[in-house]
């Protein structure tokens, strides 16, 4: 291959690094730890290669063979001081970074007094969360107040997820039978988007999810409508039937507030009107992507762990469409919050 192809592809390799570390920053305290480390990472990265390639590009260039040059360039072996040099260096840059590290884990994984307790269960291939202070169940999209740390509980209900918000926080695995901890903290209203960041089966890339922070008067606001919120009564004869086929064919799995549907295998769909995704953040919540979902959730998301319901008929999806877009919240659109 050719070394400047070779030059290029490092250089932007480089680039993309320090694009994410700009990125990563945010004002989020823990999140300005991690951004920190990798600046630190990348200085080394950057010394070390410029080492290496000019000690390789000088070696190259003053060595090189000249015309008439046949005799054989002198022959050593060992050279104590470069070997020496060669085991020590690394040792402190590997030091150093285990240093700072070290000291940026430990901030990190301070518990935070009066941090907002959030419990997050990871499931193939979605995400949920209770607020046990508020007594609260969301799925999918997390509601947070902005200037609270959070203090995130993560567990899994099946195989080893891991949760990340990058413009908020560094990865934390979600371990099935185990507690983990990740902090982190908003500073500026937003819908923050989430990934799992450990691969947990075929749809793994779509185990995604949003954090939506919110001023503190309006997330106080949004608690007590959440805690007092139950399920409007169908208001048409189409969303009535809707009701009714949910109840027979789907509350087995899925929880609305105020309906004897209490499921606990799927995302609560309690305010499913005011969310902004479905599918755990895969595609946005419109008419379409609602009735496509419900039809068959593979065509969406492969290996996703609902079944699809191919007797249906585009009547009864009408009509179970209608049913779900009527369970919000009035008074709370979050479209228009800014993407980080
Ligand atoms: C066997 C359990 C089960 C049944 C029955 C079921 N679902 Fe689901 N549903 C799930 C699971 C699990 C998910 C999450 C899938 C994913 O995102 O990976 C889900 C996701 C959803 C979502 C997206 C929710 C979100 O938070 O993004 C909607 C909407 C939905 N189901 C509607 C329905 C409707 C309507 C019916 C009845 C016609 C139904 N479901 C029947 C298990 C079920
Ligand atoms: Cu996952």
């Amino acid at each position: 291959m050719n070394g400047g192809r070779i030059l290029v592809a490092i250089g932007a390799l480089f680039a993309v690094a320090l694009a994410h570390n700009v990125a990563i920053v945010t004002d989020a305290p823990q999140n300005r730890e991690v951004a920190n480390l990798l600046g630190w990472v990348l200085v080394f990265s950057v010394v070390i290669f410029a080492g290496v390639a000019g000690a390789l590009l000088y070696t190259i260039v003053r060595y090189r063979r000249r015309p008439g040059d046949d005799a054989l360039p002198p022959q050593f072996r060992e050279n104590a001081r470069v070997e020496i040099s060669l085991t020590l260096i690394p040792l402190v840059i590997v030091l150093v970074l285990f240093v700072l590290t070290a000291q940026a884990l430990v901030k990190i994984n301070r518990p935070i007094a009066g941090a907002h307790g959030v419990e997050v269960t990871a499931r193939q291939f979605w995400w949920d969360f209770r607020l046990p202070e508020e007594g609260v169940r969301l799925s999918n999209e997390l509601v947070i107040p902005v200037g609270r740390p959070v203090e995130a509980k993560l567990t899994s209900a099946d195989v080893i997820h891991s949760f990340w918000v990058p413009s908020l926080a560094g990865k934390t695995d979600a371990i099935p039978g185990q507690t983990t901890y990740n902090r982190f903290m908003a500073t500026k209203p937003g819908n923050y988007y989430g990934y799992c960041a450990e691969l947990c089966g075929p749809s793994h890339a779509n185990m995604r999810f949003r954090v939506i922070a919110l001023e503190p008067d309006q997330y106080a606001r949004f608690v007590e409508a959440l805690k007092a919120y139950r399920a409007p009564e169908p208001k048409t004869e189409r969303a009535r039937r809707g009701q009714q086929l949910f109840m027979t064919r789907c509350a087995a799995c899925h929880t609305v507030k105020g309906t004897p549907a209490a499921g606990v295998l799927g995302p609560d769909l309690s305010i499913l009107g005011n969310r902004l995704t479905l599918a755990s953040g895969v595609v946005e919540n419109t008419r379409e992507n609602l009735i496509a979902w419900i039809k068959d959730p593979t065509q969406i998301k492969p290996a996703a762990q609902m079944p699809a319901f191919p007797d249906l008929t585009d009547a009864d999806l009408e009509a179970l469409a209608d049913y779900l877009e009527s369970l919000r919240l009035e008074g709370f659109d979050f479209s228009a919050l800014p993407r980080f």
